[in-house]
């Protein structure tokens, strides 16, 4: 629940992770790699606050390797994501959404773990000053696969060895978090025990605990899905969805909230109960969310808050990636929402 502070007693970001460190939780690298990303976050929340003033609204005339036209603050907040990561010196593979292929980090700065992120998500939001966010993953080297992967010295086998270490399941992600950049900037983050979150006093220019061990509510009459596709939905998605509105002469009907920006629309979720979507339709088999750097990552955290992370049949976290920009649909929120969901779709 929320904790009432009083007087001057508060925990910053930094303290609350060495303390993790002087328990056991993570090591001494891993605090600095999350050190390095809230860093990187706060870089980011200023620029996008001062977007309209310093010129960087707007596309920047390339297109990612997915098909996107990148913002400027796309290009931007990748550079200072990657930069924050690469000086950490903590920090051995990178893959990023707006990156064709995860990047090993030169060697001398390099150290062991593994991080996936989407540095600006929901950045078509920008322009209108409305909520985006940052969301990242962290993994440690998969032994394994590095053993069975012959390194013949040729950038293409390094680059095969990127891929291998970084396509990593859920289930083995270490640590998990997103920042919010809306009406507060909020930094929320698991390290498998428990979700904390995290406020940037804009005074004192650090991030301030201020929420512990967040649980989701087990139910909730919120859905968050952009029903213009609708039309191109499966039969029995749109049965739950008329459903939901629907719901009888005893009822209230659940209440649409749709930000059209991940990490907007999942923190509201997490706080307030509820099911977020994103379904597969029939011009996006696979829907729109990345696997890596966007859905598992929020499913490692509401599982930590007590909610459930779904494909519509299975859990997000069970998922083996085949490739570094995989889409899967993306149900996520209360337990019961998700449950309810997956019945319809069985
Ligand atoms: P992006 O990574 O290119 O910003 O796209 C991801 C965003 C999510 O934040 C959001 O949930 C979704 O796309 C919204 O998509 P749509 O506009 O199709 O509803
Ligand atoms: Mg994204």
């Amino acid at each position: 629940g929320t904790r009432k502070k009083s007087g001057y007693e508060i925990e910053t970001l930094t303290n609350w992770l060495l303390k993790q460190e002087q328990t056991g939780t993570i090591d001494a690298e891993l605090t600095i790699v999350i050190s390095s990303i809230s860093m990187a976050c706060k870089q980011i929340a200023s620029l996008v606050q001062r977007a309209s003033i310093s010129n960087l609204t707007g596309v920047q005339g390339a297109v990612n390797v997915q098909g996107e036209d990148q913002k400027k603050l796309d290009v931007v907040s990748n550079e200072v994501f990657s930069s924050c990561l690469r000086s950490s010196g903590r920090t051995g593979i990178i893959a990023s959404e707006e990156e064709d292929v995860p990047v090993a980090v030169e060697e001398s700065y390099s150290g062991n773990y593994i991080v996936v992120f989407d540095p600006l998500d929901g950045s078509s939001n920008i322009d209108a000053a409305v909520s985006t966010g940052s969301i990242f993953g962290i993994y440690s080297p998969n032994d394994e696969c590095f053993a069975d992967t012959e390194d013949d010295g040729t950038l293409d086998s390094a680059q095969q060895r990127c891929v291998v270490n970084v396509c990593q399941p859920g289930n083995n992600l270490l640590a998990a978090g997103y920042c919010m950049y809306s009406s507060s900037v909020i930094f929320v983050v698991t390290l498998g025990k428990g979700v904390y979150a995290f406020t940037l006093d804009p005074m004192f220019g650090e991030f301030v605990l201020t929420q512990e061990k967040i649980q989701i509510p087990k139910s909730g009459k919120i859905y968050s899905f952009n029903e213009g596709n609708y039309q191109l939905w499966d039969d029995k998605l749109k049965k739950y969805m008329d459903d939901l509105k629907d719901p009888g002469p005893t009822g209230k009907p659940y209440s649409a909230r749709y930000i059209g920006s991940l990490v907007g629309d999942f923190h509201r979720t997490l706080l307030y109960g509820g099911i977020y979507g994103y379904p597969r339709d029939k011009k996006s088999k696979n829907g729109k969310l990345r696997l890596l750097y966007e859905c598992a990552p929020m499913s490692f955290i509401v599982e930590q808050a007590g909610g459930k992370g779904s494909d519509g049949e299975k859990r997000v976290l069970d998922i083996e990636p085949t490739e570094i920009h995989q889409r899967v649909p993306l149900y996520i929120g209360s337990t019961d929402e998700v449950e309810k969901l997956e019945k319809y779709l069985a």
